[in-house]
């Protein structure tokens, strides 16, 4: 059974794909900051699947590389990357915005991928065998009033995951991303700084999509037969027709 990392498995998107792997009998490995959750979800996964974490951040090359590098041998074979980690840091118009947001969206949600990405691709390339699959948003199709960091960060993602599929087309290296409008998650408790208020009202009037509705679909990717590459997907709530372009009398 195929062995799949997943970045920031302690909530949202990273969480629901990691159940839903573990059900479908993939081997985990499950990233985070956040001790507690992954141990948690380790226990709680345990009993379907083969499952361990790895407690790093991932704006932190160190870390990242030693974390990976330090695994177990029977878990050094990475059959799949999902560079999921990554939020929004405030909401601000350029000329206002704070610094430390700034590059808090770029080092985890740019650097931070490319990071996890370099370690672990040298063993996909050993072995001619791998799929990438990143997590981009809408965010990095469109720019929206105020979104300007976050969405240069996602703009970068894709970029990324094109440069990826090409540099890797060599060594039958699958590379896949999933661009999902809004997803109820943590993402806007975190990028409004725990304000529930604020971020309660970004879904209010509308149904946003589930994390287990982007969970499915990467099961789906993962499911199909190894000559077919699901390339580039932009995932929609039914009631949202471009980034800022919201139907709230749902
Ligand atoms: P959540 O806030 O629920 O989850 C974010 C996850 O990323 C957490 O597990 C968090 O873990 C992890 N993470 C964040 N920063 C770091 C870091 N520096 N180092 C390690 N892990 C980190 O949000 P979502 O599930 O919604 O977000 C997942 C991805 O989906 C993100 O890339 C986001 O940009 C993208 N996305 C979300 C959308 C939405 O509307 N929700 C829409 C489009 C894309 P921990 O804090 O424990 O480290
Ligand atoms: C998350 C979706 O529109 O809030 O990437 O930026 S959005």
């Amino acid at each position: 059974m195929k062995t799949v990392l997943i970045t920031g498995a302690t909530s949202g998107i990273g969480k629901s794909t990691a159940i839903l792997l573990a059900k479908n009998g993939y081997r985990l490995i499950l990233c985070g900051r956040r001790k507690e959750r992954l141990e948690e979800l380790v226990k709680h996964l345990s009993d379907s699947t083969d499952v361990c974490s790895l407690h790093f951040d991932v704006r932190d090359r160190n870390q990242v590389i030693q974390s990976i590098s330090g695994l177990e041998k029977k878990w050094q074979i990475i059959d799949v990357l999902i560079n999921n980690a990554g939020n929004a840091h405030g909401l601000s118009s350029v000329d206002k915005g704070d610094l430390d947001d700034w590059d808090a969206m770029i080092d985890s949600n740019v650097k931070g991928l490319l990071y996890v990405s370099r370690t672990i691709l040298p063993g996909m390339v050993k072995h001619r065998n791998g799929h990438i699959i990143n997590i981009g948003s809408v965010a990095g199709r469109e720019v929206y009033p105020a979104g300007n960091v976050y969405c240069a960060s996602k703009f970068a993602v894709d970029a990324i995951t094109r440069g990826m599929r090409i540099d890797l087309n060599e060594y039958n290296i699958k590379v896949s991303v999933i661009h999902p409008g809004f997803v109820e998650t943590e993402f806007s408790l975190v990028r409004f700084k725990g304000d529930e208020k604020k971020a309660k009202n970004v879904y209010s009037g509308m149904q946003p999509l589930r994390p287990e509705d982007i969970a499915e679909i990467i099961v789906f990717i993962l499911s199909r037969p190894q000559h077919v590459t699901i390339a580039d997907l932009l995932v929609l709530p039914n009631a949202q027709a471009s980034a800022a372009i919201i139907n709230r009398n749902k």
